[in-house]
């Protein structure tokens, strides 16, 4: 969950926070919660921006708490929950980072869908079988589903972040690149203690403020959190079944669908049109099944259902069909592709499918400098209006849609060094 949305691409350098894995965050994304990026090689912090002056911070905090105090915050509330916060740096170190490699997909998708999360992960499914029970009855989630974003979160509640939360969003609020969104996340943390939900100490988390075992952002725990135990306590981090309800009740609102799965691995025709792909070209699963479009056990079923196809490391990597209700919750939780295909393939895995078996290309994704390259060479030849920023979002997928079609190539939007030197040699 965190706040930029980027729509990634599967390789890309998205806008997560990381968790489970040993992962290098990269920016909070979208609405919930942290999320296992692919792993980072290089660039500890970047600093386009001089760190804003400390001294400043104390004087920033006593006009937040009389801001707090005017929306109705108590005075009780601020001094349990603000006393003795400091402006810490390392916050906005993690928050500016900009990585200059990313791993592949695929590198990605085997190493956050392993077979120790997944055995944890089957474990869990018996452990908190009768909980799992109410919930999927209640919110139309399947448990495997929820139990594949905890593990992607948090490693079912084993990685839950060492950082106060206030004093997190209070450092990022302030440094200001994007202050009034975490400002709003630090009072909707204080509600959250206000409502009597959670104590103070138990809001702790990721560096940029996602808590409990669904990483989630405080707007999302103040909007969606249920008390799953009946203790009266809305409590991510401490109870799984709070936890586990709120995961649940977050992703029904995202609009998941119990009538569909998450989707599959496919093989596509030799002819297929790459300018098919993404969700934006979502169709009902029988027009892919009509146009050759095979699940690697069999033929598609004959459904109705809107579907997309996703290539999240290009033609020579692996395809995935989505279905899109789906998809959309995911990504409505954790904005990069390669994400919400990882939750779907490890939900599977928990229910004992077989292990991703490729294909896994050898071409290591571009860097940081070469995507800038590339986005600077595709703006300069008027293919595309693009800001050059090394991210590889959507606008830049559809602009190398158009580079790959100027040129020649197969035109499935993912970047590589010979699109750079076919468009250096115009
Ligand atoms: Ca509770």
């Amino acid at each position: 969950m965190r706040p930029v949305l980027v729509l990634a691409a599967g390789v890309s350098l998205l806008a997560l926070t990381a968790c489970a894995s040993d992962v290098t965050p990269v920016a909070p994304a979208s609405a919930a919660a942290t999320a296992a990026a692919p792993k980072t090689a290089a660039s500890p912090s970047a600093g386009e921006r001089p760190l804003p002056d400390a001294s400043g911070f104390p004087a920033w905090l006593d006009r937040f708490r009389q801001d707090a105090l005017a929306a109705g915050i108590s005075k009780a509330t601020l001094d349990r929950s603000l006393t003795g916060i400091r402006f810490d740096d390392a916050m906005v170190r993690r928050d500016r980072s900009q990585p200059e490699t990313v791993q592949a997909f695929v590198d990605y998708f085997d190493r956050a869908v392993n077979p120790t999360r997944v055995a944890k992960g089957q474990e869990m499914l018996r452990t908190h079988a009768a909980l799992l029970d109410r919930i999927e009855r209640q919110y139309g989630v399947p448990r495997e589903v929820l139990v594949a974003f905890w593990g992607m979160e948090t490693n079912y509640g084993s990685i839950l972040g060492g950082n106060n939360t206030f004093q997190a969003l209070a450092t990022l609020a302030y440094e200001g690149r994007r202050g009034p969104f975490f400002t709003g996340e630090l009072m909707a943390a204080l509600r959250l203690v206000d409502l009597g939900w959670v104590q103070p100490d138990h809001l702790v988390g990721s560096w940029a403020g996602a808590v409990g075992h669904t990483q989630f952002m405080p707007s999302v725990y103040l909007k969606y959190a249920v008390d799953g135990d009946g203790d009266g306590r809305r409590d991510l981090r401490t109870s799984v079944a709070d936890a586990l309800t709120s995961a649940a009740r977050f992703l029904q609102a995202l609009g998941w669908d119990k009538s569909v799965p998450w989707g599959q691995q496919v093989v596509l025709p030799a002819s297929f049109d790459y300018h098919r792909t993404d969700l934006a070209n979502a169709r009902p699963v029988r027009d892919w099944r009509a146009m050759g479009v095979r699940g690697l056990g069999g033929p598609l079923p004959v459904g109705e259902a809107p579907a997309a196809i996703i290539v999240p490391q290009g033609h020579t990597g692996p395809a995935f069909l989505v279905y899109a209700a789906n998809f959309k919750a995911t990504t409505g939780w954790n904005a990069a592709i390669s994400y919400a295909l990882a939750v779907g393939h490890l939900s599977d895995r928990l229910k004992g499918a077989p292990a991703f078996a490729g294909p896994r290309p050898a071409e290591a994704p571009l860097t940081r400098t070469q995507v800038i390259r590339l986005q600077t060479l595709i703006h300069d030849q008027g293919i595309a209006s693009l800001e050059p920023d090394g991210l590889v979002g959507r606008g830049t997928r559809e602009a190398v849609r158009l580079a790959q079609q100027a040129v020649g190539l197969i035109p499935d939007g993912y970047p590589t060094p010979e699109l750079i030197r076919k468009l250096e040699a115009r």
